[in-house]
């Protein structure tokens, strides 16, 4: 098992990219450790910001994300980046470990779902696990924010509804429609429900986990982008999924999220599929609240992350031991 992180100091509220060291903080490499899982930090990918770096087609702050994520900084001109997200991904992936990248905002998943789509032997199915759709295009979104677009770009159904871009290479859309799930959604404009019925991209929002519970919305999230158990699994994980009560240190936090017992859950079923490839922890903002609710919203990301690495709630015998202690 190897964890990667990654910074970002690319969105509007700042501090996101101090999300990783919180996370770091709970004492999750401790506990990763007892459960018997093989550590590895590769530490941050880190940007020199492209500055300026204005709007294109209303996409703000697109070059440093394109260029952090999916392509060598040498076609911006400068030397911003020592190793793009995708080709760590690709790297972790290569070595045949579960790979954490922690976040930072939404559009680190443009660079670790790519990643992980080039080095898997396996077709990748996405598990998008948010309050939000996050499949806006940039045409179609109301903010400029490209955390807000990033599957949108992943889809192949979606590439002619982009805009051309001049000068750079378009990232390669690497996910069909039918290898996407969202689990989550409470939060979404009406053009990417649009663009949810117009591909086909199944969805389970709050409704259906209302309607069905969370165990049966497991189940057929993980049947419906894993259909015959052949092909490898990225959980995107968005903490505003989870309720603002329990997560509160997001950028959009959003209420009728998620109970931290039903994400734990839904971690510990994607974790026992064994197809666990890639796992993404993103938006936690412990500048956006008292030290306390940071703490605790990291606390929350660190549990989800322990469950899809293994962590039983119903408690894990230690890695070797056979017996209690005798006399
Ligand atoms: C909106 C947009 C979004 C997260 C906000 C919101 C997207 N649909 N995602 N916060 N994590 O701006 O496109
Ligand atoms: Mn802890
Ligand atoms: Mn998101
Ligand atoms: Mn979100």
């Amino acid at each position: 098992m190897r964890t990667i992180c990654r910074e970002s100091a690319l969105q509007p509220k700042l501090g996101v990219e101090t999300g990783p060291a919180a996370i770091r903080e709970t004492g999750i490499f401790k506990a990763l450790a007892q459960l018997g899982r093989d550590v590895r930090d590769y530490g941050d990918v880190r940007p020199d910001l492209i500055d300026p770096d204005p709007p294109l087609h209303g996409m703000r702050n697109w070059r440093n994300i394109h260029s952090y994520n999916l392509k060598a900084s040498h076609r911006y001109g400068i030397d911003n980046v020592d190793i793009t997200l995708a080709d760590r991904v690709k790297q972790v992936i290569e070595d045949g470990k579960l790979c954490v990248t922690l976040g930072g905002d939404h559009s680190i998943a443009l660079g670790t779902v790519y990643g992980h789509v080039l080095a898997s032997k396996k077709s990748v199915g996405v598990i998008w696990v948010d309050a939000h759709a996050d499949i806006n295009t940039p045409l179609s979104s109301l903010s400029g924010n490209v955390h807000g677009m990033s599957l949108s770009f992943l889809c192949e159904e979606l590439e002619d509804y982009h805009p051309p871009i001049p000068s750079w290479e378009w990232p390669d859309p690497c996910l069909t429609a039918d290898r996407i799930v969202f689990i989550g959604l409470r939060d979404v404009d009406p053009l990417e429900r649009l663009a949810i019925d117009k591909t086909g991209v199944k969805a389970y929002s709050m409704h259906e986990v209302e309607q069905l519970g969370i165990r049966e919305v497991a189940r057929r999230a993980i049947e419906d982008i894993n259909p015959n158990g052949d092909r490898a699994i990225h959980v995107s994980f968005d903490i505003d999924a989870i309720d603002p009560v329990v997560a509160p240190c997001t950028g959009t936090p959003v209420p009728g999220g998620l109970s931290l017992r039903e994400g734990e859950y839904l971690m510990e079923v994607i974790h026992e599929t064994g197809a666990l490839e890639a796992l993404d922890m993103v938006e936690v903002n412990p500048l956006l609240g008292s030290g306390e609710e940071a703490e605790k919203t990291a606390q929350a990301a660190e549990l989800l992350i322990l469950a899809a690495c293994g962590r039983y709630r119903g408690g894990n015998v230690p890695l070797g031991v056979t017996d209690l202690p005798l006399s």
